[in-house]
């Protein structure tokens, strides 16, 4: 690299010195171009003189200061910016510049998905757009005209209400819009485009209608009646929960093939990934649904969780993202089923966030610096983010928090604030002091708890003492304050008492009395806070048949499995007293989702995290071992539990139908285990004769890891039938390279050459190099080449585009945990990859600090 890219500072945070009262938008789209006029109307807010704009690879045609033509003295352009000396007290600017949108790979400002132009603008596209004060403090009412082809672009779509359609002679047509509700550039918004769509009509609480339409590439009309059905729901439920209601005409979504994450809340105007908005049965699976029931609220709950009150910088990035995902799962939880919505929040936490947290790019929710903010959008500020919140929502109960929530709306709408100003409003109406609380914004990785218990003369006593770890500069920090649900339970399995702790000091004892036999603990109820529990010695086996929390019940059961797992990591033979509680699981009556997430075995990742110094392979043979012993000493009852389970004339989605599914295929998948042909028959018929996508992943899974002549069969024609589909194209990307087979790396880059491969695509880049990435056996293979095969990519993606390239940088986090071998040649790509001539500094940044 040529220079260093550059740190920005939290604590060099400085208000504006500029407001902007109006702006008003025009776009001249071309194939080969786009013209943007921009006409601001500033007010000076403190003593300068010079305006400087933020504005990044545009090319300036004029400007204008007060409707007088600017000679190129009066401005001064870098890469950066554009400066306007000596400005009054109050001024309009109008600006004329050239982009081209056709040429934009990274997928940030105005770019082409397919035909379609779009945008995404947040955190810091907006100033690839057009010069502006592209900070979210800066809040303006935008006006804007799009002016298209109206034969190829008879959508054209940008924030808030539409205002006015123009004609034009030539074949062109114009159409402008006008969002009332002031809002930072990276709310911004626009698509052209020859879209098809589907509408519908929500009333609102106090009785407006507004109309909602859904845009997706002509042909796929038909699979948006999921995505519309989770956006009413979110809006009833956003009026229920917190008395939220819309607050526009009209709620438009937008569907596109190349997009960098999941969706955008643009005010009005979703853009989203279109994965998380097409589905039917036969193209996507059960979890495809509920992911966009998921998304689809997430960035509704936005309009007041973000758009109505945004951050007032970057750093307050988990001020809106922590609490809209705690909304949207707080949603999800009552859609569906809330156990398993607990159980699944917190496994994705561990895998993603817990990962990142002890790494070096940890960071805290709120992050002290950054060099590409793009690179924060992370776990930790959106998950462990959410936790932060439900403890919160924990520590008020259900009333004072909708109190504090609403005095949150009341107070700062229509403002950019700080996360400081969401816990005043949570303690003044929670009357808490949550002084030693607002640690969890600035302190990183994940808090441990060492567990001891003592019982003498009838007490039972719990002795807890927080381990307290460095920062990752080695700074010290201090113990945590958070909410702790536990319980005692007799021996005779009867509850004895349940009970919320509140854990502040470093260490610190609670007593309980009138026990006649020692009874059992159950700790950490509900996930009621962020933490890893280490505890000496629990009964396990117990706690599987009376705990009475659902989530302690599956945290007893994976804490058994991994107990099992790492004694024969260390040469022990299977116990016994584990597949014996395993099956009495298999026998229980309960909810067949809930069931199926009790019967998962801990995952690689889990068991990795655990490794003081990791080697996969250990891992990798304990796990099948266990597993086929699980397949053989069970199978009669697996099967059955099949047979019971598979109905495969029906695709309905409903929680029973999708329920079976799950316990099904979560024995099917076991069942493999044993490598049966029996099992891989099976599992082909399913392939076969299944109506669901969920069905045929899951065969085509157990295939592939059974029967290879039958599993090149089905892939072949899975093929066939979806080479045209690039979402499902996606899934059978990601079957091929999560394989455990010998050959995959191989695969993985012939596959790279498949016409329906494209480098630009990051969905597609995801699933197959970014799947590949996360296949622990084959990217840390002995050999070197699965690192090398990724640098490589990271290389050639870094060109095209920065975001996806530092994404996969980020499958090198666990370098500093990996053994000495496998670290040596990680290092040797690491080294070669930072190096590498105009690397971006999103890249950089995050190998930087891997190597440090
Ligand atoms: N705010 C969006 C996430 C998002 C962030 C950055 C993007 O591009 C760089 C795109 C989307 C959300 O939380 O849904
Ligand atoms: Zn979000």
């Amino acid at each position: 690299m040529s220079k260093e890219p550059q740190a920005i500072y939290l604590k060099d945070y400085k208000k504006p010195s500029f407001a902007i009262r109006e702006v008003n938008l025009t776009f001249e789209l071309f194939e080969e171009y786009t013209i943007v006029t921009n006409v601001m109307k500033f007010l000076k807010l403190d003593n300068v003189q010079e305006l400087r704009l933020h504005a990044e690879e545009l090319e300036l045609l004029e400007v204008f200061l007060d409707d007088v033509a600017l000679d190129q003295e009066s401005y001064t352009i870098d890469e950066e910016s554009l400066s306007v000396k000596n400005v009054a007290e109050s001024f309009t600017l109008k600006i004329v510049n050239k982009i081209y949108p056709h040429k934009n790979t990274e997928l940030e400002g105005l770019y082409k998905s397919g035909d379609i132009f779009c945008t995404q603008c947040e955190p810091e596209g907006f100033r690839r757009i057009t010069p502006y004060l592209d900070r979210p403090d800066v809040m303006s009412v935008f006006t804007t005209t799009v002016i298209a082809d109206k034969e190829k672009y008879p959508i054209l779509l940008s924030n808030g209400n539409k205002h006015q359609c123009h004609e034009n002679f030539d074949g062109r047509h114009g159409v402008t819009w006008h969002d009332p509700h002031p809002k930072p550039s990276y709310l911004f918004a626009l698509v052209a485009g020859d879209l098809g769509s589907v509408s519908d009509e929500f009333t609102t609480m106090s009785g407006n209608k507004v109309a909602l339409n859904i845009y997706v590439d002509k042909g796929n009309e038909s699979k948006c009646s999921h995505a519309m059905r989770s956006l009413k729901e979110a809006m009833r439920w956003d009026e229920e929960t917190y008395g939220r209601e819309y607050d526009l005409d009209i709620y438009n979504i937008v569907a596109v093939d190349s997009f960098n994450m999941g969706a955008m809340e643009n005010k009005g105007l979703n853009i989203f990934n279109s994965a998380y908005v097409l589905a039917n049965t036969d193209t996507a699976t059960d979890a495809n649904f509920m992911g966009i029931e998921s998304v689809i609220a997430h960035e509704y709950f936005h309009n007041w969780t973000g758009n109505r009150i945004t951050c007032r910088d970057w750093f307050q990035l988990t001020l809106k993202e922590g609490l809209t995902v705690f909304r949207d799962q707080s949603f999800s939880a009552d859609m569906n089923s809330r156990e398993v919505q607990r159980i699944e929040d917190v496994k994705g936490l561990r895998e993603r966030q817990f990962v990142e947290d002890a790494s070096p790019t940890r960071h805290p929710i709120q992050p002290k610096s950054y060099i590409s903010m793009n690179n924060f959008y992370t776990s930790t500020v959106y998950e462990k983010g959410a936790e932060v919140i439900r403890m919160m929502h924990t520590l008020l109960g259900e009333e004072k928090y909708r109190a504090a929530m609403d005095l949150y709306f009341n107070t700062f709408d229509g403002e950019a604030v700080t996360t400081g100003d969401f816990v005043w409003a949570m303690e003044q109406a929670g009357g808490i002091d949550l002084k030693q609380f607002q640690l969890w914004y600035h302190q990183s990785g994940t808090p441990r708890l060492i567990v001891d218990e003592k019982f003498e003369n009838g007490v039972y006593t719990l002795m807890l003492t927080q381990k307290i770890l460095d920062d990752v500069d080695g700074s010290k920090q201090a113990p945590m304050y958070y909410p702790l649900k536990m319980a005692l339970i007799n021996q005779d399995g009867a509850l004895a008492l349940e009970k919320m702790l509140i854990v502040s000091k470093e260490k610190e004892s609670f007593s309980f009395d009138g026990f006649a036999f020692k009874p059992v603990l159950s700790i950490n109820r509900d996930f009621s806070a962020p933490i890893i529990i280490e505890q000496q010695e629990s009964d396990y086996a117990f706690l599987m048949k009376y705990d009475t929390n659902s989530f302690t019940q599956y945290e007893a059961t994976q804490n058994f499995a991994i107990e099992t797992l790492e004694s024969m990591m260390q040469g022990s033979k299977i116990d016994e007293a584990f597949v014996e509680a395993y099956g009495y699981l298999l026998d229980l009556d309960i909810d067949l989702s809930y069931k199926a997430l009790l019967l998962e075995l801990p995952s690689i990742s889990t068991l990795m995290q655990r490794q003081e110094v990791i080697d996969c392979q250990i891992i990798y043979s304990a796990h099948e071992d266990l597993a086929k012993h699980l397949a053989d000493v069970f199978q009669e009852k697996l099967l059955q539990i099949y047979k019971e389970n598979h109905n495969p004339d029906s695709d309905a989605i409903d929680a029973k139908s999708i329920a079976q599914r799950a316990i099904k295929n979560r024995v099917l998948k076991l069942l493999s285990a044993s490598e049966t042909k029996e099992i891989a028959l099976i599992a082909k018929e399913q392939y076969d004769n299944s109506i669901t996508m969920t069905d045929r992943v899951t065969a085509l899974d157990v295939l592939e890891h059974t029967d290879e002549p039958l599993a090149e069969e089905a892939f072949k024609d899975f093929y066939n039938k979806y080479k045209d589909n690039t979402l499902v194209m996606n899934k059978y990307f990601g079957l091929l390279s999560s394989s455990l087979r010998d050959d995959i790396l191989h695969r993985v880059k012939t596959l790279q050459n498949d016409e329906v491969y494209d480098d630009k695509v990051p969905n597609l880049v995801r699933s197959l190099v970014g799947t590949f990435a996360r296949n622990h056996k084959h990217f840390h293979a002995k050999d070197g080449e699965g690192y090398k095969f990724v640098a490589d990519k990271i290389v050639e993606i870094d060109k095209i585009n920065p975001q996806m390239a530092s994404g996969l940088c980020s499958t090198f986090k666990i370098y500093d945990k990996m053994n000495k071998e496998n670290q040596k040649l990680m290092k040797r790509e690491l080294m070669r990859v930072i190096s590498t001539q105009g690397l971006s500094k999103n890249s950089f940044e995050i190998i930087d600090k891997i190597l440090k």
